[in-house]
């Protein structure tokens, strides 16, 4: 069994700040743990907004705290996000994820699994990594 607390991954390669400062994702699990899903704790800071298409990758978002929302860039369609909401990419949808005047904390799972320290593309992907891959 695989055992992880977060106080332990804070400072370490498996915690990772976006280029933009818009978030930082405390990486539980990743690939080399082996489940075939990547899990992480991101938190996006407050009144920020980013741009993101997870073309090559499934992304399943649950809020635990703060107030915040996604708007669909290919309809408009805002959705709220507060605690106890879960919204999955299931069809790579290009969009953005704002937070409002305090930070989400959102759980995240990602297959597959990421690797490492993957931080957005300019088209707001993560590429595709092998573990030997550095990014
Ligand atoms: C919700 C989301 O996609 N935020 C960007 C960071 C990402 N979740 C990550 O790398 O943990």
């Amino acid at each position: 069994m695989i055992i992880k607390k977060i106080d332990d991954i804070r400072g370490t390669e498996r915690e990772v700040y976006a280029e933009n400062g818009n978030w930082v994702s405390r990486r539980l699990l990743l690939k080399s743990d082996g489940m075939g899903f990547s899990f992480h704790e991101t938190i996006i800071f407050a009144n920020s907004e980013t741009h993101i298409w997870y073309k090559n990758h499934l992304e399943a978002v649950y809020c635990v705290d703060g107030e915040g929302e996604v708007e669909l860039l290919d309809d408009g369609t805002i959705i709220p996000i507060a605690p106890g909401t879960l919204y999955a990419l299931d069809r790579h949808d290009r969009h953005l994820l704002r937070a409002h005047d305090r930070d989400l904390k959102l759980l995240c799972v990602f297959n597959p699994a990421l690797v490492g320290r993957e931080v957005h593309q300019a088209d707001g992907s993560y590429a595709l990594l092998d573990e030997e891959d550095t990014v």
